[in-house]
């Protein structure tokens, strides 16, 4: 056993303990935009900080609160974290990842990641969810380490995106690109997304959707386009605009999270 899933399994156990639920279904990662659709999903049972657990690191980013919610949505108990930590916060991969490996360690079979990002189509406007189809990682890293050769065919779930398209038919989807950040794209970045074959870009989600593939967990991935990609504008990138698209944008979000989670 490698020494990030021990991590994983104590930090378990801690969440276990503090929250009182033995076991959690799904787990979701709320991005920027999507804190206030949690309450959307159910009744919260317990809420602690993620710090309170081992192996987090504390929060860097205002927006990305840095706790984690146990909420009862029917017959099953949903693990959901009210922030992540990302890759930019130079923390190291493991740490990116160790939320969605507790997750798996806590019982998860199926995790939902969101996220706010950048949308390369203009018909994007701000407050567009798109669902993830697949990603180019450009982080120039993975999750995991030594000879483990994961297969990514479909990571992104194609019984769930269905599922997704049944409750909002039409939502469109998209190949999420992950940078490292924490600088938004250039112009000519963005030029080549498109011509690699990108159509969202951001700063999270690849990394943490290699490690919950590797945990055996079935991934959903939700975009929430909260600007225009560099350069498409002829306006500069500001990051409070972005947080505020993103708000305006929850209430949508929340309904379509609580549609969809009650039927994963
Ligand atoms: I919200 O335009 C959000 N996050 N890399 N580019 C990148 N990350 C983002 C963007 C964006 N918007």
């Amino acid at each position: 056993m490698t020494t990030a899933s021990e991590a994983a399994i104590e930090a378990a156990a801690v969440l276990a303990e503090k929250t009182g639920v033995a076991r959690h279904d799904i787990a979701l990662v709320m991005g920027s935009g999507w804190l206030p659709a949690v309450d959307a999903l159910g009744e919260a049972v317990a809420e602690i900080s993620t710090t309170d657990l081992p192996g987090f690191a504390a929060p860097a980013v205002a927006g990305h609160a840095g706790k984690v919610r146990s909420v009862r949505s029917g017959e099953r108990m949903l693990l959901v974290f009210l922030g992540r930590t990302h890759f930019y916060e130079g923390l190291g991969v493991t740490a990116v990842v160790h939320g969605v490996r507790t997750a798996a360690a806590a019982g998860c079979s199926t995790i939902v990641l969101t996220n706010g990002c950048g949308g390369l189509r203009e018909t994007w406007s701000p407050g567009t969810p798109v669902l993830i189809s697949d990603h180019i990682n450009l982080t120039a890293t993975s999750p995991i380490e030594g000879a483990n050769f994961i297969d990514l065919t479909d990571l992104y779930s194609p019984r769930l995106r269905a599922l997704c398209q049944e409750i909002e038919p039409g939502l469109d989807e998209g190949v999420y690109v992950q940078f490292p950040g924490p600088h938004y794209e250039t112009p000519a970045e963005i030029a080549m997304v498109r011509a690699i074959g990108g159509h969202l870009v951001g700063m999270s989600t690849a990394l943490e959707a290699i490690a919950a593939r590797e945990a055996n967990m079935e991934v959903l991935g939700i975009s929430l386009v909260t600007n225009l990609a560099a350069g498409m504008t002829g306006e500069p990138l500001n990051h409070a605009e972005v947080l505020e698209a993103g708000n305006a944008a929850a209430t949508r979000m929340g309904q379509l999270l609580g549609a969809i989670v009650p039927r994963i």
